[in-house]
């Protein structure tokens, strides 16, 4: 199917970037367009000292069930490398301003590797996560090995990833995956005020959080540990470090001129 017409919708309101999921007809199935379309999105909030969170949702029935296997199903090995869709990811994995995933219905295959490149992800109740590539003669190619276990572990990964089954929104709380599960009339409404909570704060911190973060995923824990002496050491040289501590001092929020 081509597709002239955004497969994204994008808002803002106020200190958040919303990036809205918007091909309903194939709940939500991940195109190479749709692909380009929201890491374009994330990296032009992500360029803008205005936002200081992004919200990336769905519809109400998906987030989104996959990348679009229609797309996919006659790509060769070859094509695979020479379009190397993967590479397009990494840029969104690597956007600094912090990523809230607010998943109602199927985050599936690549939906739920999507979900997992964000900084944290909120379900609605009717949430369903899984990893089904194994039903179609493939493996997760977005992550899904490996985001996966570090979120829940080698031994519910495996199941996941070997049976192909999908989790519930409680499940997925209870293993790790999921930082909130709020009744599906209420996600957007929680994803808006975590988004704004987080956006709040001074932007160079919040970089550094998300990045101390990530190397907390991606590498050892004297690594990690180094990386985050550095960036807390950093921040020392910022003007909203000296705010938000005077303030605390003065008992009045903080006024942080990176925000
Ligand atoms: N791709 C394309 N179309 C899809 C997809 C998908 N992943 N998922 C759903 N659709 C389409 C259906 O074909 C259907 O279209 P139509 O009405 O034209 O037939 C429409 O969406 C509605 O779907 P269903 O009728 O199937 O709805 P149900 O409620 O019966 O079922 C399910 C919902 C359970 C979500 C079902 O649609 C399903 O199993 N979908 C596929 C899930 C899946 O296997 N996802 C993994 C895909 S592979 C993947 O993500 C690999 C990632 C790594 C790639 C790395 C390269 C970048």
């Amino acid at each position: 199917m081509s597709e002239t017409e955004s497969t994204i919708r994008t808002h803002t309101d106020g200190r958040v970037g919303w990036i809205t999921l918007d091909r309903p007809r194939a709940l939500n199935a991940l195109t190479a367009q749709l692909m380009r379309e929201v890491v374009e999105a994330a990296a032009a909030f992500d360029r803008s000292h205005n936002i200081g969170a992004i919200v990336v949702t769905g519809s109400t029935r998906a987030f989104a069930a996959g990348v679009d296997i229609a797309e996919m199903e006659g790509m060769s090995s070859s094509d695979m490398l020479l379009d190397d869709p993967f590479a397009l990811w990494e840029r969104f994995a690597e956007v600094r301003t912090p990523v809230v995933a607010a998943v109602a219905g199927y985050a599936l295959g690549g939906g739920c590797e999507l979900a997992m490149m964000c900084d944290l992800i909120i379900a609605a109740d009717d949430a369903r996560f899984g990893q089904p590539e194994i039903r179609l003669g493939i493996i997760p190619g977005m992550g899904g090995t490996q985001r996966l276990l570090r979120a829940v572990g080698p031994a519910k990964a495996a199941d996941l990833v070997l049976t192909g089954r999908q989790l519930s929104a409680e499940e997925a709380e209870r293993a790790g995956l999921v930082a909130r599960v709020v009744p599906a009339e209420h996600l957007l409404e929680e994803a808006a005020d975590v988004a704004a909570a987080i956006a709040s704060h001074s932007l160079p911190a919040l970089y550094a959080a998300t990045a101390a973060l990530d190397a907390a995923q991606e590498g050892s824990l004297s690594e990690g540990l180094r990386f985050e002496r550095r960036a807390f050491a950093q921040l020392f040289d910022t003007v909203d470090q000296s705010e938000g501590m005077a303030a605390f001092r003065e008992k009045r929020t903080p006024e942080f001129r990176h925000r």
